[in-house]
C-alpha cells in the first residue's frame, strides 16, 4: 500500500465570507491511496485556519503522517477531518477494486441529489441579492445565506421581499450568544426553512433553549461531531434537522450512523459542504444518495466554486436543480492528476 498526502490551494471563482472571515482560495488536503494497481481518493477539507473547527490542512497532515497505520488510527483522539480523509480514500479504493459505485456500498437509493447553494456575506446587500437571483435562475433548489450580527434581519428581509416563495435558510456559524435570543426570534417573520448553528460551536444546551424561544426550526452543523452528539441533540430538542458533513464527523461510517439516528428520530438530514474539490464533492454526492437526505444540501455544481475542478467530468446542475450520482466504480469520476499538480503546495509520501 502507498499513501500520499497532497496539499492543494484552489482559487475560488468568488470569495466566500462567513461570520469567521473571508477566503479567496481554499486549502484542502487530498489523500491518495494506492494498492494492487488501484487508486482510492479522499479529502480533508480543513482549510488554512482553525476557524470552522480546530483542524487545518497542516494538523490533518501531521496527524495522518505521524499516527495513521494500515491498521487504523489506534487511539488518536479527535481530528475527525484527518480520519475522514483516510476513510474516504479506503472506501473509494475498496469500491473501485470491487468495480462498484460507492453509493451502492453505502446503501444509497437515489440517482440524483437535490442541490442547494450556500452564499457568503457580501460587501453590500445588493451584491447578495444579485447572487441570490443568479442561483435561482440556475435552478438551485434552495438558497442558504450566511448571517452574523449586523448582517442578518435587514438582509433577510430584503431577500424575502424580492423572492417571497424562495426556499431560504440562514447559517450563523456560531456567531450569536444567549443574549441574542429575542433578536434571533425576529427571524421567525421571514419563513426560513431553518436557522443553522446560531450559537457556540460546541453547544447543545443553549440551542435547546433557543429552539423553545422561536418557531423557525434549528439545524445543527458544528455542534454535532459524533453519533452521540446527534442522539443528545435530538433528545433534548437542540435541533430538528442535522447538517451532516462526513469530514466534520470523522468519515462516512459515522456520517451514516448519524443519518440512521436522525431517521429513527424522525428528523431529516441534508449534506453540508466545506468548499471541497471535486473529490470531496463526489464523496458527498455518494453519501447524500442515502434515503434520509430529504432536504437539498450544500453540494453545488463544480463551477459554483472553481473554474477548473480536479475531476472529470465536473459536477453540473441538471435542469431539475440536481446533481447526478455517478454510476462508475468508486466515486465514479476520473481524477485529473495533471490539474492537481498545478495547484499543489506540497506532496508527501507517508507510507
Ligand atoms: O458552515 O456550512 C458551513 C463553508 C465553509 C465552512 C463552513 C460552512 C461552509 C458552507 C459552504 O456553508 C458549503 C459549500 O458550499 O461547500
Ligand atoms: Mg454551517
Amino acid at each position: 500500500m502507498r499513501l500520499e498526502l497532497i496539499h492543494l490551494r484552489l482559487p475560488l471563482v468568488h470569495f466566500f465570507e462567513t461570520s469567521f472571515g473571508r477566503v479567496h482560495e481554499n486549502e484542502t488536503l487530498l489523500v491518495r491511496l494506492e494498492e494492487d494497481g488501484c487508486v482510492g481518493w479522499g479529502e480533508c477539507p480543513a482549510g488554512a485556519a482553525p476557524h470552522y473547527s480546530y483542524e487545518t490542512v497542516e494538523t490533518a497532515r501531521y496527524v495522518i503522517a505521524g499516527f495513521w497505520r494500515p491498521e487504523g488510527f489506534g487511539n488518536v483522539r479527535g481530528h475527525p477531518m484527518a480520519k475522514a480523509g483516510v476513510e474516504m480514500a479506503l472506501w473509494d479504493l475498496r469500491a473501485r477494486k470491487e468495480g462498484r459505485p460507492l453509493r451502492e456500498l453505502y446503501g444509497g437509493t437515489r440517482d440524483e441529489i437535490e442541490s442547494g447553494v450556500s452564499l457568503g456575506i457580501e460587501e453590500r446587500p445588493d451584491d447578495l441579492l444579485a447572487r441570490v437571483a443568479e442561483a435561482r435562475e440556475r435552478g438551485y433548489r434552495r438558497v442558504k445565506v450566511k448571517i452574523k450580527p449586523g448582517w442578518d434581519l435587514d438582509v433577510i428581509e430584503k431577500i424575502r421581499e424580492r423572492f417571497p416563495a424562495l426556499p431560504l435558510m440562514a447559517d450563523a456559524n456560531a456567531a450569536y450568544t444567549t443574549a441574542d435570543f429575542a433578536h434571533l426570534a425576529k427571524l421567525d417573520a421571514f419563513n426560513l426553512t431553518m436557522l443553522e448553528q446560531p450559537l457556540d460551536h460546541d453547544d447543545l444546551f443553549d440551542h435547546a433553549q433557543l429552539a423553545r424561544a422561536m418557531r423557525t426550526p434549528i439545524c445543527l452543523d458544528e455542534s454535532v461531531k459524533s453519533p452521540a452528539d446527534a442522539r443528545h441533540a435530538l433528545e433534548i430538542g437542540a435541533c430538528r434537522i442535522i447538517n451532516i458533513k462526513q469530514a466534520r464527523v470523522g468519515g462516512p461510517a459515522r456520517a451514516r450512523q448519524i443519518h440512521d439516528i436522525a431517521r429513527e428520530a424522525g428528523a431529516p438530514v441534508w449534506c453540508g459542504g466545506l468548499l471541497e474539490s471535486g473529490i470531496g464533492r463526489a464523496h458527498n454526492v455518494a453519501l447524500a444518495s442515502l434515503p434520509n437526505f430529504t432536504l437539498p444540501g450544500d453540494v453545488s455544481a463544480s463551477d459554483r466554486y472553481y473554474r477548473e475542478d480536479v475531476i472529470d467530468p465536473p459536477f453540473r446542475l441538471t435542469e431539475r436543480g440536481t446533481l447526478s450520482v455517478p454510476r462508475g466504480p468508486g466515486i465514479g469520476v476520473e481524477v485529473r492528476e495533471d490539474v492537481i499538480a498545478r495547484y499543489t503546495v506540497r506532496r508527501e509520501r507517508v507510507l
